[in-house]
């Protein structure tokens, strides 16, 4: 073996694996971890900028050391030495490369499967982790937002933080265990559409600490449906409906952004999830109610044909005092001079 075993090997070996491992945990490329999934893809995120950062330096290393190191000598006009190759070395250079890639594979399809990334229509799969994840996940979640806040998004990120920790705790009790959304994507904008309520919105609330599964289809042409601070991305393809899992950890609001170029106004297709309290959640849902009943093209269109008179008129004569009753009686009595 050629390989040099001096102690200048040995030490600079072990200050480039500190560098690594310090980089490899300090690099703040990550946007806030906002949902139980985050912290484990930064984890493996974070593992593969600490072998980059090693990798970069020992190649980056070499390079300059070797500039100065066999610099041509003045007046020195002949050929380098002949090196038949090295069996050894080689073996080391292919077999180190090998581990470290199979390592990550593991881990990543470990990773994958544990988000419920190989398959998705497996709510047992989210009913079994449930109680671990929030137990265990949610404080780590929290102080790896904490943690990454005070390190890499100092200015903005930091003060939000207790205040959005202690708004997410309460609201794991509270939160259902899971919640299906559909999620439209078109030309250009997400349609987000509650089955339970019939809400239908173009920003994507959530409460925090409830599994939502997200039912995504496409109108038109590929799309994704892709949340940095949650750390996940799904395709939305035409005739093809996909799914994606997610639990919110954070209480906040963070984009949603298209991840497909779809048209000349990809670039626009923006909107954004809203992460809150399973009490605020509620709340909005009921103010979508009422607005969507007081919408008078779709009392028009929909409550006109679906809904029997006295029953979508509810809404409007409750604050008069007239009960549904009182209201029926009077469509009756009115009905036949105008039904015709
Ligand atoms: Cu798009």
């Amino acid at each position: 073996m050629n390989i040099p075993g001096s102690i200048t090997t040995l030490l600079v070996g072990i200050v480039l694996t500190i560098v690594s491992l310090w980089y490899g945990q300090n690099h703040g490329l990550m946007p806030v971890a906002a949902s139980t999934d985050a912290p484990l893809v930064d984890g493996l995120f974070d593992i593969m900028m600490t072998i980059g950062t090693g990798l970069f330096l020992l190649v980056q290393g070499a390079i300059v050391y070797s500039f100065f190191k066999f610099r041509r000598k003045p007046g020195d006009d002949t050929d380098g030495p002949y090196i038949e190759g090295n069996i050894p070395l080689e073996i080391l250079w292919t077999s180190i490369p090998a581990v470290i890639v199979l390592g990550i594979a593991v881990y990543s399809f470990d990773i994958y499967n544990s988000m419920g990334g190989l398959d998705p229509m497996d709510h047992s799969v989210a009913h079994h982790s449930q109680p671990t994840h929030e137990m265990a996940n949610m404080p780590g979640a929290a102080i790896a937002g904490t943690l990454t806040d005070a390190t890499v998004d100092a200015a903005s990120a930091t003060p939000e933080t207790p205040a959005e920790i202690k708004e997410s705790v309460p609201a794991m009790t509270s939160a259902p265990a899971e919640m299906t959304v559909q999620a439209a994507g078109l030309q250009y904008a997400w349609i987000f559409t509650y089955p339970d309520s019939g809400v239908v919105a173009g920003e994507l609330h959530v409460p925090v600490g409830t599994r939502i599964n997200l039912a995504i289809s496409a109108n038109d042409v590929l799309h994704a449906f892709w949340v940095p601070e949650y750390r996940v991305k799904q395709d939305a393809i035409p005739g093809t409906p996909t799914q994606l899992s997610f639990t919110p950890s954070l209480v906040g609001e963070y984009p949603v952004i298209c991840a497909e170029l779809c048209g000349p106004y990809h670039g626009a297709m923006k909107t954004k999830v809203i992460a809150e309290t399973p009490a605020d959640f509620n709340a909005w849902i009921a103010s979508q109610q009422v607005a969507s009943a007081a919408g008078l093209d779709q009392a028009i269109a929909l409550t006109a044909t679906e809904k029997p008179v006295d029953q979508f008129l509810a809404p409007f004569v409750a604050p008069l005092g007239v009960d549904a009753a009182t209201l029926q009686q009077l469509h009756s009595a009115h009905a036949h001079p105008s039904a015709s």
